[in-house]
């Protein structure tokens, strides 16, 4: 929109040339955040920067990460991955043997069950980046593990699989039998290239729209059995707390949500005029298929266009003309999914589930994400 020629800096000079294995341009900087308050490098978690990306697909290097005990250093050529327990035959799996099986490509979103789950706190998180970033989504390439397990024979008795990663921790978690035959990958393939060390190379579960710990990394190891193991990371963690006290356990699926990444927190409007508000939207239940927008904090609605393709447990992205009239504005999307659940505000999660104070909040909060736009332009959580 600017009126005058633009000058390109080294244009018609000659550049460097090909290279065996790009990198982006050295304009580009965004980047993953860390947690200022974790206890050790391993533990830390990292963010994807949700309001610098376009459509839908998240460089992986740009990937949020979560790991308990640092990211293990494995060989594929060492790799193998143990199926045992109620099975006709236990086996194992090399990372050869896993490429002979026919390979399918799926794009799915991970989100941490703790993503933007301060924000009921009213702790709100200053950017989309801040509030959100603990979700991404890839192709994910690799075998159904329905196949692996076919392959190995589930005996009748078997209700559950438990997952162990090669990590530190030895990461584990158990998964009802029905959805490890349904949806589940074993995935080495991520946005057409080997899965990142980060996202569990050279092997990680991916269990569609489910929470992102059950994705478990590393994969080393899967035990068919009769009930849930009952690891720490499924009792004394990622189980939802209710307001008598009481916690809820296994609350697998994501439920529906969106975030407006644009414009968002931390940035700052030119001036009044035409604009466009974009945003994601996702649901571990299925496809999104309506996303509503309000610049008026939720008196007026419109529904933004879905942009395609809009796939099932993947990020979708949604978009709707706003112009700016230079007053307050207050910015929120709602999204609705296949099964008819619409996200629901702040005030009607915290009436059910009660407030949670204090460390990270609430695991597994959906409500709707409020930014203010103010009069000078600037675009804040609060
Ligand atoms: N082996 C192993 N798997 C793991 C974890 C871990 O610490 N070890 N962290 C879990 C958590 S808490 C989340 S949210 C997801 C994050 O996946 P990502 O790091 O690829 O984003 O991995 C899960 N799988
Ligand atoms: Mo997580």
């Amino acid at each position: 929109m600017a009126a005058q020629t633009p000058r390109l800096g080294a244009a018609g000079e000659l550049g460097p040339g090909s290279s065996a294995y790009g990198d982006r341009s050295p304009w580009e900087k965004s980047a993953r955040t860390f947690r200022a308050d974790s206890l050790t490098p391993a533990s830390r978690s990292s963010r994807t920067p949700l309001q610098d990306l376009y459509g839908t697909i998240t460089p992986s290097a740009l990937h949020y990460e979560a790991h308990h005990a640092g990211v293990p250093a494995l060989n594929p050529r060492d790799y193998g991955l143990l199926v045992h327990g109620l099975v006709d035959r236990p086996l194992v799996f090399t990372f050869e043997d896993l490429l002979r099986f026919p390979a399918v490509s799926r794009m799915h979103f991970i989100e941490c069950a703790g993503n933007s789950g301060r924000e009921q706190q009213g702790r709100p998180g200053e950017t989309p980046q801040q509030s959100h970033g603990l979700l991404s989504c890839s192709e994910w390439t690799g075998v159904p593990l329905n196949v692996l397990l076919d392959e190995a024979g589930v005996k009748s008795s078997a209700r559950w699989i438990v997952a162990e990663g090669a990590d530190a921790s030895r990461h584990t978690r158990s998964i009802p039998i029905d959805k490890a035959l349904d949806d589940v990958l074993v995935a080495y393939g991520q946005n057409g290239e080997a899965v990142r060390p980060e996202q569990g190379y050279p092997v990680r579960l991916l269990v569609p729209g489910w929470e992102g710990n059950v994705n478990v990394k590393w994969l080393a190891q899967i035990r068919v059995v009769d009930r849930p193991a009952m690891s720490r990371s499924e009792t004394a963690k990622y189980v939802d707390l209710m307001p008598d006290g009481t916690s809820w356990q296994f609350s697998f699926v994501m439920e529906a949500k969106s975030v407006i990444t644009r414009p968002a927190g931390g940035q700052s409007l030119p001036g009044p005029g035409a604009y466009e508000i974009t945003g994601l939207a996702w649901s571990g239940r299925g496809r999104v298929t309506r996303v509503e927008v309000s610049a008026d904090g939720g008196r007026t609605w419109t529904d933004a266009v879905l942009n395609d393709p809009v796939l099932p447990k993947a990020l979708t992205r949604f978009a709707t003309p706003w112009v700016w009239d230079g007053r307050e504005a207050v910015l929120q999307s709602r999204c609705t999914d296949e099964t008819g659940y619409r996200q629901p505000t702040r005030e009607e999660l915290v009436a059910v589930r009660g407030l949670h104070e204090g460390g990270d909040g609430l695991d597994h909060y959906n409500g709707i994400k409020t930014w203010f736009v103010h009069a000078n332009g600037e675009v804040r959580h609060a």
